[in-house]
């Protein structure tokens, strides 16, 4: 079934037909956050109206419908991701906290002077400023893995940078600027070669395609909830049980302490050590519903849904005049990042704003990436199973109607 001509998903998603300022909305910022479905809404919903409780604490049954529900959704993303146990599933607050996590507990204690974690060009500030926090007072080098013109991983510069110093390789599965999908299994086949751990940030690849982590054979995998279709404030972050065992925790409080004297304190088992104060509940149990919607429709499904559009859109857009699409790796996701000559990114998004279009426009958190591609921003376009050929027309339209004003 065509998703440009009659896409079955839309009705799911309330935001997206919408007519803002006159305009209908063609929302094309999946890559920022994802719309919700109305299970996910409606699950929330509910437990703020009839089902609030705290979680692992009461024994009541509110609060025994709350921890089964929460706990449940640990279960759905074990299955997501194929975790070898539910207590390798640890709730964060999103990517970035699980990346934090890792650098402090991981990295801050079992890396030393000396030792080179690797990361690439197209990395998401997240998956770089955490490193350098610890880099920085432990003596650690970091290197980076560069990229060819059309934003694909150099994979024999990668491989010559993997020498016996390299202890920890993080590298994004999906690049949020590029739409480049890394080739993830030989890179850690690669890493586990010289002895290193390898970092996995999945924030744009969770939604998208099937992330395996046991046939990946990565260590560490991080998610974002907002970005599949879930709420904010939730993210996951997976680890190899004895790593993460080995860790100490990130934050002291409830939930993470098995016994507390003033003397001495000793912390839960997993995942909870790693989960200190009440968590984001509605946020997780609505996630849970998030992955039900996934698996409704099926990764293959939705990955074949992305793969039209992306393909109808690239086309469109590529057909204008002084239009440059940055990234066009062999291996793609459904984002086009993309410049017009002449005119500023920010503005470009300013004027089609008024067009009912919603992009992203700036640095993408990828500072070094806009460095490498010599520009101080892009436009971007991020598409996810709910737009459809009138989305990307419209785009295309305002775009060509900014060009025409400015020529
Ligand atoms: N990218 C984008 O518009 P958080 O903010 O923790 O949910 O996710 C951070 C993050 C980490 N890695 C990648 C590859 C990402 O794309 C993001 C978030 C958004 O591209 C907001 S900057």
């Amino acid at each position: 079934m065509s998703v440009l001509k009659n896409n079955p998903y839309r009705k799911d998603f309330p935001v997206a037909d919408q007519v803002i300022g006159g305009k209908r909305l063609a929302y094309l910022d999946s890559g920022a956050t994802t719309l919700k479905p109305l299970i996910v809404i409606d699950e929330m919903d509910k437990y703020y109206r009839q089902e609030t409780a705290n979680v692992h604490r009461g024994l009541y049954w509110l609060s025994e419908n709350a921890t089964n529900k929460f706990e449940e959704t640990r279960d759905k993303i074990a299955g997501l991701i194929n975790s070898p146990d539910r207590k390798q599933v640890i709730f964060t607050k999103g990517t970035t906290e699980s990346v934090n996590i890792v650098a402090q507990c991981y990295a801050r204690n079992f890396l030393n002077k000396g030792d080179v974690i690797l990361l690439s060009q197209m990395e998401h500030h997240s998956n770089i400023v955490p490193w350098q926090l610890v880099a920085e007072d432990k003596g650690i080098t970091i290197k980076v893995i560069p990229i060819n013109a059309q934003g694909e991983l150099l994979l024999d510069e990668y491989k010559k940078l993997l020498t016996p110093e390299v202890k920890l390789v993080s590298v994004t599965y999906v690049s949020n600027a590029l739409g480049t999908i890394n080739p993830i299994k030989e890179m850690a086949a690669m890493a586990h070669a010289v002895g290193a751990k390898i970092f996995v940030d999945a924030a744009q690849a969770i939604a998208h395609k099937k992330v395996d982590v046991q046939d990946l054979d990565v260590d560490f995998l991080a998610f974002s909830g907002h970005k599949m279709f879930g709420p904010t404030g939730v993210g996951v972050l997976y680890g190899k049980e004895d790593l993460l065992n080995m860790m100490p925790p990130y934050q002291g409080g409830g939930d993470m302490i098995d016994v507390v004297t003033f003397e001495k304190t000793t912390y839960n088992t997993l995942p909870h050590k790693f989960e200190a104060g009440t968590p984001a509940i509605a946020a997780v149990i609505g996630l849970g519903k998030a992955v039900d919607y996934i698996n409704q429709i099926g990764l293959d499904k939705i990955q074949e849904a992305e793969e039209e559009l992306l393909k109808y859109a690239t086309e469109k857009l590529k057909s204008i005049p002084g239009l440059k699409v940055f990234g066009e790796a062999r291996e793609k996701a459904s984002v086009i990042s993309f410049g017009l000559e002449g005119l500023h990114p920010h503005d470009i998004a300013t004027l089609i704003d008024k067009e009912g279009v919603a992009i992203r426009t700036g640095h993408h958190c990828a500072q070094p990436l806009m460095k490498f591609l010599c520009v101080p921003a892009t436009c971007r376009a991020s598409l996810s199973i709910y737009n459809n050929q009138e989305d990307i027309d419209q785009l295309y339209n305002a775009l060509v109607k900014i060009k025409k004003f400015f020529e």
